[in-house]
């Protein structure tokens, strides 16, 4: 979308704007203007012209930069795809042309992926979404944005009513027993990538597959989705404005966002088995700690973990590993 159609696009949201009120503000004809406008009713925005000015009087829900950027109040540039191979890659692309604070939206995946270049599933129905960022940051640092996106991932998907939570260390699940907070079905996946120097991150794309809109039946087992778990539709364009929104919130408050995610979390306090790399490390969860790390009392000390598949063990299994 181009700079001028943005800018009627945000006059619009204030309320009813005139003709020659808009042309004056974007510096352009009034029958520039009415192109434009012409062109927002293409993408399905509903716009009438009234006494007052122009009126939007209903918005697409989803399928273009527009309507997903209609409403929008944190500040990353929109830009949605009907289809991508993967939303990260698209961003990665916009960094090597020097972008930054740009959210890549697309409708459907054809070749996402999670960590460890695993397959990631992305129908139609998911909201994909990419966050492109420069942040004035030590590489070491880049865990926190992952840190930030799963609890702004869990705070949205409780405001549309699902028991969401994260497990160590990217995943948010609505927990097969909340109390419990073991096994789980998984809600959304995250990855983070980035490029840095010594001492600054150059970019960081952190990518976030949130299953909102879609039938559990068409994912992996163990997934769900907001759709299944609240028994009814979800409007993606909200859901991508509401996710943009308290990650912005996350990341401006980024020292406090271990905090944030203790509180959210269902992994501290439980048995748990971690495969690294090299290990398989087993004990009980005991704390978060800088960058994202997970400490885990094994009974003969507190091992620091920095990456790895995490396993919530019921508290029986603990007893068939020798802990
Ligand atoms: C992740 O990896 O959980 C990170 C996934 C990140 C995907 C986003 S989508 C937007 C952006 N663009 C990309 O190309 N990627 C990012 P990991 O922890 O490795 O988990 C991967 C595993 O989750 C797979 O091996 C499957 O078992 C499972 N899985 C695949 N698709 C899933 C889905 N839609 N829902 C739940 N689980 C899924």
């Amino acid at each position: 979308m181009n700079r001028t159609r943005r800018s009627i696009l945000r006059a619009l949201e204030a309320g009813p704007a005139s003709g020659p009120d808009l042309a004056a503000a974007a510096d352009i004809s009034r029958a520039a203007v009415w192109k434009h406008v012409e062109a927002l009713r293409q993408q399905g925005f509903s716009i009438d012209s009234t006494a007052d000015g122009y009126v939007v009087t209903d918005t697409p829900e989803y399928g273009s930069t527009a309507a997903i950027e209609y409403g929008r109040t944190a500040p990353y540039q929109v830009r949605y795809y009907d289809e991508l191979s993967s939303t990260n890659q698209r961003a990665r692309e916009l960094a090597a042309e020097g972008a930054e604070n740009i959210a890549v939206v697309a409708g459907r995946q054809t070749n996402s992926r999670g960590r460890l270049d695993r397959p990631w599933q992305s129908p139609d129905g998911a909201v994909s979404l990419s966050i492109l960022l420069r942040p004035d940051r030590p590489p070491a640092h880049a865990p926190l944005f992952t840190l930030a996106a799963a609890v702004a991932t869990v705070d949205v998907a409780r405001s549309l009513g699902v028991d969401a939570a994260i497990k160590w260390p990217n995943d948010v699940i609505v927990p097969e027993n909340p109390d419990a907070g073991y096994g789980g079905r998984k809600l959304c996946g995250i990855l983070t990538e980035m490029e840095g120097e010594a001492d600054r991150i150059s970019w960081l794309v952190v990518g976030i597959g949130l299953n909102a809109d879609i039938d559990a039946a068409e994912l992996p087992d163990n997934a769900t989705s907001i759709r299944s778990e609240i028994d009814g539709p979800v409007d993606r364009g909200e859901t991508v404005r509401a996710m943009l929104a308290a990650f912005d919130q996350q990341i401006t408050t980024l020292d406090s966002v271990l905090d944030a995610w203790r509180d959210r979390s269902v992994t501290l306090g439980m048995p748990v088995r971690v495969e690294t790399h090299t290990d398989t490390i087993t004990g009980i969860a005991e704390d978060i700690v800088m960058p994202g790390a997970l400490q885990i009392d094994t009974g003969e000390g507190i091992e620091t973990v920095h990456a790895g598949d995490c396993e919530h063990l019921r508290p029986n299994d603990r007893h068939n590993d020798s802990l």
